[in-house]
């Protein structure tokens, strides 16, 4: 059958009946890459696998959520949706309204948005407005507008985003034939952490001899850990702006699945995020953006800790949420390295390249 996005392909699982309108740029159904190279790198004896979210249409697993969401808006009539955004967020929701056809409000903090969620915002033709102020002011500022007038607000807090983004733990235990025993994401506003605890849970429940639970190993970034701190953190600061959030919406339902999985939520440092970042598309060419690293920064932070017993991992996932196109500024100039420059001709360039060649 031709994929025609996950409401389509989930329908039973999802709030949605035959006269919801389904607004789909063909979202999910996104690989799941298995990372020999990464494993034997980092010396772990398990399986590891790299969801790629980043291969969503937007080019995060923000879109999983939106179609839900848009969707629903559109079957009782809005025609205003508004979101706060550390940017992923604003990209999906500004695609899905051009795609629906109705229009997208967009609140972004000052100054930390990476440039490619900015020119989706910008080009989908959403209304921009940054803020003097973080996203948790920002998502304050949008609750109260949608609270007072007819606009649809689409942050996580809107429960279809977490019942589309769920489906990504559906296609993980499809792909695998089973739950994985651990699975390693970033923590940000906690929407996304929710949501697949509540996919792998609906399949337990479907086939419990098949689909068991995993661990859920969520990361936040040391500057903006509020989860790991135990309080809201007033200024957070992380170069992974996408999870540059003091207050998580999710917060109550987060620490739910950290308990009831028996996981953990823990901090990475920037350096282990952007650590990260390189060996993910240096070993497996895969590209995804700071935030997503930090599952990975994770995964590496607990081998280095001996939390696996004898080094067994078993199967583990780590959700690459999305793709490192989105913020190239910290690839090219910030944190990796730049391009040589040299003359152009033939023994400059020899000399530029011989490190990799061999005669
Ligand atoms: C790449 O776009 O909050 O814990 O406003 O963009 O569900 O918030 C983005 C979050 C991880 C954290 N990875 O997910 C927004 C926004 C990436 C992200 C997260 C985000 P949640």
């Amino acid at each position: 059958m031709v994929y025609k996005g996950l409401i389509e392909k989930y329908r039973k699982f999802l709030p949605v009946n035959d006269t919801t309108p389904v607004i789909s740029l063909y979202e999910g159904n996104t690989p799941l890459i298995k990372a020999k190279n990464f494993s034997l790198k980092i010396g772990i004896n398990g399986e590891i696998y790299f969801k790629f979210e980043g291969m969503n249409p937007t080019g995060s697993f923000k879109d999983r959520g939106m179609t839900m969401a848009v969707s629903k808006a559109v079957e009782v009539g809005s025609k205003v949706i508004i979101c706060a955004s550390t940017g992923n967020t604003s990209a999906s929701a500004a695609a899905y309204a051009a795609r629906a056809g109705i229009k997208c409000v967009v609140l972004i903090p000052d100054g930390k948005v990476a440039l490619g969620k900015l020119s989706q915002a910008v080009m989908h033709r959403a209304e921009v407005l940054e803020i003097s102020g973080n996203f948790d002011d920002a998502l304050n500022l949008a609750k109260e507008l949608s609270g007072k007038y007819p606009i649809t607000l689409v942050n996580s807090v809107n429960p279809y985003r977490i019942d589309g983004q769920k489906t990504a733990a559906y296609e993980i235990c499809e792909s695998l034939g089973e739950a994985p025993d651990y699975q390693f994401m970033p923590v940000g506003n906690a929407g996304n952490i929710t949501a697949y605890w509540k996919g792998y849970k609906d399949y337990n429940k479907a086939e419990p001899s098949k689909y068991a639970l995993p661990k859920m190993m969520g990361f936040q970034a040391s500057g903006a850990a509020p989860i790991v701190e135990g309080h809201s953190i007033v200024k957070p600061e992380t170069i992974a702006t996408a999870i540059r959030i003091g207050n998580p919406a999710s917060w109550k339902t987060a620490i739910e699945a950290r308990s009831e999985s028996n996981g953990v939520i823990d901090k990475v440092t920037d350096g282990e995020i952007l650590e990260a970042y390189r060996i993910v598309a240096a070993t497996e060419g895969i590209f995804c953006e700071p935030a997503s690293a930090s599952s990975v920064a994770g995964l590496i932070k607990y081998v280095k800790l001996g939390y696996f017993k004898n080094n067994k991992l078993g199967k583990a996932v780590c959700i690459l949420t999305g793709h490192g196109l989105k913020d190239p500024d910290t690839a090219v100039y910030d944190n990796v390295v730049k391009p040589k420059k040299v003359k152009a001709n033939m023994k400059d360039i020899i000399k530029g390249i011989i490190d990799v060649i061999e005669f």
